[in-house]
């Protein structure tokens, strides 16, 4: 009897045990982040879904405090934001700034 192998592009990836880039999901709800802190891997992104019925802003701090303003997100709006370095990152809305987390990057 013969076997039959079915080679997928994730079978390849799978043995060869490569790591591959990941997203996450960031809420917006009640003015505030889902969550205060979110570890993801370098090559991840992070997917901030504003769930308000308020207009929402992000911005990205590295530790040297260079901000990434990404503009102004409406209601329903995502923003996507590609970690590609290591590091630790603050997250704040500049519209309430009491919306704050971190991102660690890996
Ligand atoms: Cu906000």
């Amino acid at each position: 009897m013969r076997n039959i192998w079915i080679v997928t592009p994730a079978t390849l990836l799978l043995a060869g045990g490569v790591c591959f880039a990941a997203a996450s999901e960031v809420d917006q709800v009640g003015q505030k982040f889902s969550q205060t802190a979110l570890a993801v891997g370098a090559g991840d992104t992070v997917h901030f879904v504003n769930h308000d019925d308020v207009t929402h802003n992000i911005n990205v701090i590295d530790a040297d405090e260079n901000a990434i303003d990404k503009g102004l997100q409406k209601p329903g709006d995502t923003i996507d934001q590609l970690f590609d370095k290591a590091g630790k990152f603050t997250i704040r809305c500049s519209i309430h700034p009491k919306m704050k987390m971190t991102v660690v990057v890996k």
